[in-house]
């Protein structure tokens, strides 16, 4: 504990640890000084606020041509379980939810075989169509990437033409870990770490700002995270463009590494602080109530998270498939505000940019 003193000081005088610092406070502290040091951090940067916004998912296929081990929710086409909306199938969905107050529409799907870009680009016209006034959120990096080489432009000319459909700002899925020998193990087609950087710092130079996720609590140990964070605050010391990090815990029902059962509740809170102490760049960090469910959300803003995502509407099934308690995952504004001020703390909507509403 004597060693932990200096980097502690440090952290209270809003300094910026490094690396083996980081490793030294994840392996050692009690959980209360990370509590603390977290809540102090989340403090000087948004006060008593946790923001949250009114949102819904669209996720038009869960086919995918991938084999992401950790995954309960992609199929191959045809198989039991897959779905594959038609474009005008998911403009219905839009429909039935154009007058829910929603200022967001976070889109993500899997890897699919054929749907390309400019599928892609139609798409969120026509539902920017039916609901201008909600931004588009959509596509993990890693779809990005594959629908924008498959199409033979560069990452500058697949995000501008996306931008000029209507998408605003990109999700922070398709990090899972950056460390190469852990991503080989668990997600062997996905691209590299370098490459899911290299497109969010593309699109924050474009005026697309995004998020980042961090998936842990699988096969990886500390020092990946460590590694993950480290590259991330690089990225935003560079661009600025994060608005929010996410670490997700690896949910096991349904998939290859089940036998690896769940890390512990008190792992999750430990992750989400040290994500707040290392990302000292980073304004905001998002306990995603879907992944936690609600209870440990309420302890999750004790651990240093400002914003807890959004209503959602039981519109999404990447958690309920992996075993996340919230089969039909909806969450009321009352509930909202009452899990923020059960935490001492005050909720306040935001939009996809993180502006007061
Ligand atoms: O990249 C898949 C993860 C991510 C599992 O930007 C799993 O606001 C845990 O990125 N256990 C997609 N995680 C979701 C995502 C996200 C979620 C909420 C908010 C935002 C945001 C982004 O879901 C994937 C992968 O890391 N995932 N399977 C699982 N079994
Ligand atoms: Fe496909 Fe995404 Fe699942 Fe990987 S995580 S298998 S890319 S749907």
């Amino acid at each position: 504990m004597d060693a932990l003193i200096p980097i502690v000081e440090k952290l209270r005088c809003g300094g910026r640890i490094d690396a083996a610092e980081a490793l030294a406070l994840w392996q050692d502290a009690p959980l209360w000084l990370l509590s603390e040091l977290a809540v102090a951090a989340k403090q000087r940067v948004s006060g008593d606020k946790v923001y949250y916004n009114r949102n819904f998912h669209l996720e038009p296929t869960n086919v995918c041509t991938f084999e992401c081990k950790f995954c309960s929710y992609r199929r191959r086409a045809g198989q039991d379980g897959a779905w594959d909306y038609s474009l005008e199938q998911v403009l219905d969905i839009v429909r039935q939810r154009k007058d829910s107050g929603a200022t967001e529409i976070h889109i993500v799907g899997g890897v699919h075989p054929t749907h390309d870009l400019y599928y892609y680009a139609d798409m969120i016209a026509h539902i920017k169509q039916i609901m201008p006034q909600a931004a588009i959120k959509a596509f993990t990096a890693v779809e990005l990437n594959i629908m924008i080489d498959r199409a033979g432009l560069t990452t500058a000319e697949g995000l501008a033409l996306l931008q000029r459909a209507g998408m605003e700002s990109i999700p922070g899925g398709g990090a899972e870990i950056f460390d190469a020998d852990i991503r080989r193990q668990i997600c062997p087609q996905k691209g590299s770490a370098e490459q899911w950087l290299s497109l969010h710092r593309t699109a924050h130079g474009m005026g697309i700002d995004s998020n980042a996720t961090m998936l842990y609590g699988h096969i990886d140990g500390l020092s990946h995270r460590v590694d993950h964070l480290m590259r991330l605050r690089e990225l935003q010391d560079s661009t600025g463009g994060i608005n929010a990090f996410i670490p997700l815990k690896y949910r096991s029902a349904n998939n290859e590494l089940s036998y690896l059962g769940e890390t512990t509740i008190t792992d999750d809170l430990r992750t989400l602080a040290m994500s707040r102490l290392v990302l000292d760049n980073v304004p905001h960090i998002k306990a995603y109530w879907v992944m936690y469910g609600k209870q440990t959300t309420e302890l999750a803003l004790a651990f240093g998270a400002d914003d807890i995502d959004g209503t959602i509407d039981d519109s999404t099934k990447i958690y309920s498939m992996a075993g996340a308690a919230d089969t039909a995952p909806t969450m009321s504004i009352e509930d909202i505000h009452r899990i923020c001020s059960n935490a001492g703390f005050r909720a306040v909507e935001r939009d996809t940019h993180y502006n007061e509403i």
